[in-house]
């Protein structure tokens, strides 16, 4: 097995590369790494050491659906080639194409979403979204007088992550804890949250305590944003597929010994916003309704997925 796809997998596995955008990159880069590396020259004996690398992968965070397309994205077309060679070519090709549209979609999501920041606003942002501090930022770098809320996200604590990197930025932030969300939306004109998977549906599959955060914001009039690049819509929703939610070991929650064995620890780490809490999603192709995901999956995914 490829070390490499060994051990993005292994990184992945361990929450070192996390975020749906960073694990998808990581995925198409391993499976460029992985053609680029290859020595052999059978194309039947290529193919199955091909699966065998993009199942680990996928294993590695197996309900990631920004992953899943990531991976796929870097094998798209292998079957219509028959020699390892242009394989690998192929291959190479398209890890790199889609490492760079993933970082260009992040770079546009924040100049069009930053335009949705006035001047004045106070944000809330949860867990560690790279798109949704990419909006955040751009608006700050444009001049606008903004403060930020971030969540401290528990159990992992992303929250920290986030507060770093606008700090770095210079962006007023304020670190709360998860359940300060309600108390603290009063003061709050907008939220904007990445996403980890957006269905079909236009519902929004991100880390959990998202829909609280949404709840909150809709009880309070505070408009609810999701900032996504289009790979993180699930084309297997469309075929009627549930997106299967995360669970991670309890060992995230408590320490050894802090609780009675007898105690069972229920560690979900994502949740589901539905559409109608969402007032937006940010993407690559501009700001859409959750209803418009359909027409923009179908556009992206094409007719195939329909059939398959
Ligand atoms: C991270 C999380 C982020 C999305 C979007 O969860 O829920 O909001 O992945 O991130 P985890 P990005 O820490 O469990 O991976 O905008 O960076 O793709």
């Amino acid at each position: 097995m490829d070390q490499d796809v060994v051990s993005t997998a292994q990184e992945i596995r361990d929450m070192k590369i996390r975020g749906a955008g960073r694990i998808a990159r990581a995925g198409a880069r391993a499976v460029g790494t992985f053609a680029k590396n290859y020595t052999g020259s059978d194309y039947t004996d290529f193919r199955k050491d091909l699966d065998e690398a993009m199942r680990v992968l996928l294993d590695s965070r197996p309900t990631a659906v920004s992953l899943w397309n990531g991976v796929q994205a870097a094998a798209r077309g292998v079957n219509q080639v028959d020699r390892v060679d242009d394989a690998r070519e192929l291959l190479i090709r398209n890890a790199e194409e889609f490492v760079k549209e993933s970082e260009e979609a992040v770079r546009t999501i924040a100049r069009i979403g930053a335009k949705r920041v006035e001047d004045g606003d106070v944000i809330m942002t949860h867990c560690n979204s790279s798109v949704a501090i990419g909006v955040i930022a751009e608006a700050h770098r444009q001049g606008k007088d903004i403060k930020v809320f971030a969540t401290e996200s528990r159990p992992w604590r992303q929250g920290i992550l986030t507060v770093n990197d606008l700090a770095k930025e210079g962006v007023d932030t304020t670190l709360i804890i998860d359940s300060a969300v309600r108390l603290v939306m009063k003061d709050v004109d907008k939220v904007f949250v990445g996403a980890d998977t957006i269905t079909s549906q236009g519902d929004l599959v991100n880390k959990i305590g998202t829909s609280q955060v949404a709840m909150a914001a809709h009880e309070a009039r505070v408009q609810f944003y999701v900032c996504s690049e289009t790979y993180k819509f699930s084309p297997l929703s469309l075929q009627g597929d549930l997106v299967k939610i995360e669970e991670r070991e309890i060992s995230e929650v408590v320490r050894p010994g802090e609780i009675p064995d007898s105690v069972k620890v229920y560690n979900p780490v994502f949740d589901v916003t539905p559409s109608y809490y969402i007032d937006g999603i940010i993407t690559e192709v501009g700001l859409i309704s959750p209803g418009s995901v359909y027409d923009v999956m179908q556009r992206k995914f094409g007719t195939e997925l329909m059939t398959e």
